[in-house]
Formats: C-alpha cells, structure tokens, sequence
C-alpha cells in the first residue's frame, strides 16, 4: 500500500503522524513498523538563507514530528530547545531577530548547509538528514529548486515585497497580503522522486495544510498539476478549515488574500473536481460542516462527513483511516 502526501507543515506533520501509525495497525509489518510506504511531497516555499545556512520550516515541521523531537506546544522546532547562539547571532547583527533560530534547531540547520555545500540536492540532504530519525515516512521536497514565498505588503503607505516568513512571523499575517510571489517557480519542476512518488501511488492525500501557502505552492511547481491529474491514484483531501475557521494559525489571512472564503466548502471548491478538471477525487470536511455536503456533491466534489480535529494521536490515525476510506468509495 503506497500513500503520497501533499503537506506543508505543522497541519501536514499531525496528519501524517497518524497516518503513520493507522498504516501500522492496517499493515503490520510483524515488528511494530508498517509494509505500507508513506511518501510526503513537502512545501519547500518558507524556505530562506538565514545567518549562511538554509532553513527548510516545513521540512524540518515534519521531520522532527515524526521523530518525536517537535515542541508540540509551541507548535514549530524542537523540545528542550535553547537560544545561546541565536543571542551571538543578534549581537553581531545577523539573521532576524524576530525568526529564533534555537541551538537544537541550528544544528539541523548546519547539517543541511553542510550536505548542500557538498553538491548534494536538497533531496539527498535531506534523506541524509532523515537518516538520524525513525520516521517511517519517507520527506521529499516539492522540488531541487528554490521556490521561495514572498508577499506583497503595504507598511506606512508603502508597497514592500518580504519573504513570507517575514509577513507570517515578524507581521503576524496582520497586514494584509496583496499577493503572494512564487520567487524561482519558472526555472523550477517536481523532483524525479515526487514523479515517480505520485505515478505509483495506490492513494494520494492532499493533507489538511495551509491551501495557499503550502498546498498552493506545491500545486505551483510547473508540471505538478498535470502529474496529480494523470495519477492512476485517486486524490482525497482533508479540508484545514472547520466551522469557518482556520484550526491553527493565519491560513485565513492567505485565503481573503487570493480572495477565497475561509471555509471548508470554499476551499474543496478551490481546489475543484478532478472530473470536471481539477484536484479532487474525494473531500473530506468536518461535522459542523455537514450542510456543505450537498453543496460539494453539486460541484462534482464527492464529501465525507467526519470528525477532522487532530487533538492527539487516535484522532489523527482515525482521520487518517477515514481518508483512506474516503478514497476508495
Ligand atoms: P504550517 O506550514 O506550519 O502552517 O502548517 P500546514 O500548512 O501544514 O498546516 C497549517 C494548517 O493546518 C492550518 O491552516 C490549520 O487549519 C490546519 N490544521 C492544524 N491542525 C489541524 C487539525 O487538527 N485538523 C485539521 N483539519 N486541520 C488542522
Ligand atoms: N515561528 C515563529 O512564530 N517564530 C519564530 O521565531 C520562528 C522561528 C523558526 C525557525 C525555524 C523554523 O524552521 C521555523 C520557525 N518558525 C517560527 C515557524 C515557522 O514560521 C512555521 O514553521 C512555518 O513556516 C509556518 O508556515
Ligand atoms: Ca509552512
């Protein structure tokens, strides 16, 4: 059983830890692990070059997830972090004092930085990288290339262009975002292995991450759209919105931005029927949600009902369980 995974970060690591340990009650491999195989097709937009090194937050979201090292409460990097060398970074006036690069988290930074130098790809760095962790789920970046987001704000009356992690941490998404800027997507194309990860995949989720920023920019990389429509491989995703609202953090603000309601029904629609040309196969929204149902089914957009709050991990495997159920109606 072969499962690709569109994901960005925080929302796309939960789903696929329970996606994770569904597969390994579904398809025990007799020693605990799973004979299924989970690829992640992971966002590489928040990407940066911050203090010479290169920082990969969904990446590294996802990686240190899976291999139990997250700070689940703050919700980004790494538990028992430490910040003495952020601090002498600041003091020599490097980085951005407002993005905290902790000590646990700048080692994963230097390793990465390390690999590249070395000519590695990105995706080699960081199957080197997964090497230290038992993830059990194999993280592949969307592409080779950078494809780096930017946003177009305006601040005291002036137009500026900074890095979306500027907007989203430094600004809080407060300003509003005129547009998003895929920077280096031209020159960019999904990795050999995303190709191949997508064309021999028995299901494909869309998981439920950021539809602008993490899901969009993936969807962005030339030649990525037609690769999910010519999978043999229904595609299911998992709606981020509930009951109107982003679950976590400001994916609102990028969807007012490309002018999308924040709803679950807005969202599927948003990323449309593969019958009548776009993404979905199945869509999967919560119970608040329900009335959506008929609306989704109008459109071409076959909709399951279920709970979709990941609050711990037997909620998050059971969503898991339900996509995968979702995709073989
Ligand atoms: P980021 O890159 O760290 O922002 O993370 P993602 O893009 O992967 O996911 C962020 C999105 O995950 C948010 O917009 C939330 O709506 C969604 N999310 C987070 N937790 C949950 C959850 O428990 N259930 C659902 N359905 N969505 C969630
Ligand atoms: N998020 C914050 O709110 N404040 C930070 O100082 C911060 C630092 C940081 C450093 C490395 C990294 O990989 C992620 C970091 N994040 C921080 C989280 C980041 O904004 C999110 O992981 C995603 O990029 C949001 O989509
Ligand atoms: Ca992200």
């Amino acid at each position: 059983m072969r499962v690709t995974v569109i994901a960005g970060g925080v929302g796309g690591a939960r789903f696929l830890r329970g996606l994770r340990s569904h597969l390994r009650e579904a398809y025990p491999n007799g020693d605990g692990g799973s004979t299924a195989e989970i690829t992640a097709v992971v966002n590489t937009g928040d990407d940066m070059w911050l203090t010479g090194l290169r920082v990969c937050p969904d990446l590294d979201s996802i990686m240190y997830t899976l291999g139990g090292a997250n700070d689940d409460e703050r919700g980004w990097g790494r538990q028992g972090e430490s910040e003495r060398v952020s601090a002498e970074l600041t003091a020599y006036g490097i980085g951005w004092p407002w993005f905290t690069l902790g000590d646990l988290d700048l080692g994963t930074h230097i390793a990465r930085s390390s690999f590249l130098r070395d000519g590695l790809t990105l995706t080699e760095a960081t199957a080197r990288l997964s090497e230290r962790w038992p993830l059990g789920v194999r993280l592949l970046p969307m592409s080779d290339q950078p494809v780096e987001t930017h946003v177009e704000i305006v601040v005291d009356g002036k137009r500026r262009i900074v890095h979306f992690e500027e907007w989203w941490v430094k600004h809080r998404a407060a300003v509003p975002a005129q547009r998003f800027i895929q920077v280096g997507v031209d020159a960019a194309h999904p990795t050999p292995a995303v190709l191949h990860a997508i064309e021999h995949a028995d299901v494909i989720v869309v998981a439920p991450s950021n539809p602008v920023v993490s899901i969009g920019t993936v969807l962005g990389v030339p030649g990525m759209r037609a690769a999910l429509k010519a999978a043999k491989a229904p595609v299911v995703g998992v709606s981020p919105i509930i009951s109107g609202a982003a679950v976590r953090g400001m994916a609102d603000a990028c969807l007012t931005a490309i002018g999308v309601e924040t709803t679950a029904v807005a969202v599927g629609k948003h990323y449309g029927s593969r019958a009548r040309g776009g993404l979905l196969d199945a869509w999967l929204i919560d119970e608040t949600d329900a009335p959506g149902a008929a609306v989704l089914a109008a459109a071409g957009i076959p909709t399951t009902v279920v709970p979709l709050w990941m609050n711990d991990p037997a909620t998050s495997a059971q969503l898991a369980a339900d996509a995968l159920a979702a995709a073989r109606r």
